[in-house]
């Protein structure tokens, strides 16, 4: 399964593309690469402890829970998501590859380094690493960068040997995440889309729903659940 920020709008979480959505008074480039950072890491920084913030102060919702109790129904689950926010963790999700990165983490920028306790960066006074002096940086992976080799490989890997892929709330726009349910419908997976417009996937997707992930998913769990006759503990009855 893949997510993208759209299953976090219910929560309250901008998405980045949309009309209102996180980049409108920026491009991504501006704000989530290497070299804005280098040119304003004032202003990266004042955006990210914005964007902190806000989630600090958001909760999960149906769409999250639902893949939560899917996660808990099906032995052999993974959840390969691009959000950044944690909220599928709070969730209760398990087996969670974070493509992306995760928000509440920082490290350094020049030599990687983790920031070992979640701390408050000060835009205007950001943190020197104590391993070699670079400066501290949000612990998320930019436009331009690599992805984890052992994430993305790992992602790749399920894509390949799963039976069922549901992307859920991503433009598929971003790669390499948007190559991932291509990927797995080559493989012979069948694929569902949750989307509330369509997007690059949709011609290809098996089943493409329109809709807000908060009211299609839990539809779709119980559907699952009735044609899988699945028990609580993810065993046939
Ligand atoms: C709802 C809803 C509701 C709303 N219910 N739905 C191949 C082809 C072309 C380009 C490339 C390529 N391979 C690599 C690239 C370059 C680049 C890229 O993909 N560019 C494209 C934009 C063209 N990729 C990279 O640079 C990646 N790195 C890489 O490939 O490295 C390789 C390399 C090799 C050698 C040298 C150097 C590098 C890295 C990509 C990193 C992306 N980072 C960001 C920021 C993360 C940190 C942060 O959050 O600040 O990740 S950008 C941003 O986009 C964020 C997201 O995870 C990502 C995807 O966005 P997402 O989740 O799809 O959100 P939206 O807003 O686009 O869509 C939301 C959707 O939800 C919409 O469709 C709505 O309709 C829907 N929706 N409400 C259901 N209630
Ligand atoms: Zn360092």
């Amino acid at each position: 399964m893949l997510t993208g920020a759209g299953i976090s709008a219910e929560s309250g979480v901008p998405t980045f593309r949309s009309a209102d959505g996180l980049w409108n008074k920026f491009k991504p480039e501006e704000l989530a690469s290497m070299a804005a950072f280098v040119a304003n890491p004032k202003m990266v920084w004042e955006w990210y402890n914005w964007r902190r913030e806000l989630i600090a102060n958001v909760k999960p919702n149906a769409g999250h829970f639902a893949i939560a109790e899917l996660s808990a129904l099906l032995p052999r689950f993974t959840l390969v998501t691009q959000n950044v926010d944690g909220l599928h963790a709070l969730a209760g999700s398990r087996n969670i590859v974070e493509l992306h990165g995760n928000i509440g983490r920082s490290k350094c920028s020049d030599c990687g380094l983790l920031v070992p306790e979640d701390c408050h960066i000060d835009p205007s006074a950001i943190p020197a690493c104590r391993g070699c002096g670079g400066k501290i940086r949000p612990d998320v992976v930019w436009f331009g960068e690599m992805l984890d080799p052992n994430i993305i490989d790992a992602a790749f890997r399920e894509a390949e040997r799963c039976d069922l892929f549901l992307s859920v709330g991503t433009s598929a726009l971003v790669h390499p995440a948007a190559t991932l349910p291509v990927v797995a419908k080559r493989h012979g997976a069948t694929l569902i889309e949750v989307n509330l417009e369509p997007t690059p996937l949709s011609a290809m997707a098996d089943i493409s729903v329109q809709g807000k992930s908060g009211d299609v998913l839990p539809v779709v769990v119980e559907a699952l659940k009735r044609r899988h006759r699945l028990s609580p503990s993810g065993e046939p009855r």
